[in-house]
């Protein structure tokens, strides 16, 4: 009896089951009604009185390491099953979570594929630009404010002549549109500008603007409120209307500032038009002979309109967005509002 026990503790000892039934066929074998174990202790019978002490303790230890060992084994299948079910090789992959569109690309866009369906190119430039190209050009005057350290960031010492900066506008584009485009010239210019400025709700020494600009025989006034009011439709609905105020650009002769009606309470006056019913989206004007000139157009035989916008204004206006450092933070609970306006 003892040499059985042994064999049958080596047995277990070295038992490898990979699969349930193998696991259940080696208990059944050990410890069934009929397994060996079980016959063990039938035998158990007919030992020697003075032996049964010693033969008893060997068969309960027999017996409690051939079911710890089962149980041993239905674990390790059990937690390999586990891994195998979550681990499924023909699921589809999880999609990867989508960025959307900032909403400056989106005002942005969207300003320019209205003036480019009105017939207009589009054109860029440099954001590091000459004093030539940003002031001296656009008839700023020599003692202009936008010139000095604190408006401007300039990359050059401003004492030198024709100093390097930062351009504060994107007309700067525009004036070299003039210099070397054919004329008639119908252009919109996106892009970012820099000023020196204290950031807040409402200001940010970043920002993107939209200049256009319309230089042909015969251009007038009335071509340029056309154009705004068109435009104003397409951004701010069918139903707005607009209103222009005397103004005043250096680039300009005679310049307006242009209001649309607020989109929000139709005229009757809200928070967001501070109760005036209408809100300021855009700058313009007939281009000044002193711009024409400076950039080689003659002035007796042409004339243009010029606007400027500021594409955060226009967003902040289009979707209510009630402060500019929104567009700066990244905060995803924001960006994630205009998901849907890809
Ligand atoms: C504005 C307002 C009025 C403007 C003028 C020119 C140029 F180059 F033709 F002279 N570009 N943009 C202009 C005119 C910009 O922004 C508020």
């Amino acid at each position: 009896m003892k040499e059985r026990i042994e064999a049958i503790l080596k047995e277990i000892e070295e038992l490898k089951c990979k699969k349930e039934q193998e696991i259940e066929e080696a208990r059944v074998r050990l410890l069934g009604k009929k397994g060996e174990i079980t016959r063990l202790f039938e035998d158990f019978r007919t030992v020697a009185p003075e032996q049964k002490r010693e033969f008893g303790q060997k068969l309960n230890a027999l017996k409690n390491a051939a079911a710890a060992k089962i149980e041993e084994l239905r674990n390790a299948v059990g937690e390999q099953g586990a891994a195998a079910a979550a681990f499924d090789v023909t699921k589809p992959g999880d999609s990867l979570p989508l960025g959307s569109r900032h909403p400056v690309s989106i005002a942005r866009e969207e300003i320019v594929e209205i003036f480019r369906k009105f017939g207009y190119d589009v054109a860029e430039g440099p954001e590091v630009e000459d004093d030539w190209h940003v002031f001296e050009a656009l008839n700023f005057p020599p003692e202009h404010p936008a010139r000095e350290m604190q408006d401007t960031f300039f990359v050059t010492d401003n004492e030198q002549k024709n100093p390097i900066l930062l351009r504060t506008h994107t007309s700067c584009v525009q004036v070299r549109c003039m210099e070397t485009m054919k004329l008639p010239i119908r252009v919109v210019c996106p892009g970012r500008v820099f000023r020196n400025e204290a950031i807040s709700a409402r200001a940010h020494c970043i920002f993107h603007q939209v200049e256009g600009l319309y230089i042909d025989e015969n251009v007038t006034f009335a071509d340029m409120k056309q154009a705004i009011l068109l435009f104003a439709r397409e951004m701010f609905g069918p139903e707005t209307s607009i209103r222009m105020r005397p103004s005043y650009f250096p680039f300009t002769e005679p310049s307006a500032e242009v209001d649309v009606s607020c989109n929000i309470c139709h005229g009757k006056g809200c928070n967001i038009c501070k109760g005036t019913g209408w809100l300021e989206i855009l700058g313009c004007g007939m281009v000044d002979p002193n711009v024409l000139e400076a950039s080689g157009i003659d002035s007796r035989k042409y004339s243009g309109f010029a606007f400027g916008m500021g594409v955060e204004r226009i967003a902040m206006l289009k979707w209510q967005v009630k402060d500019l450092r929104n567009y700066f933070e990244n905060d995803l609970r924001f960006l994630k509002e205009f998901e849907t306006s890809i």
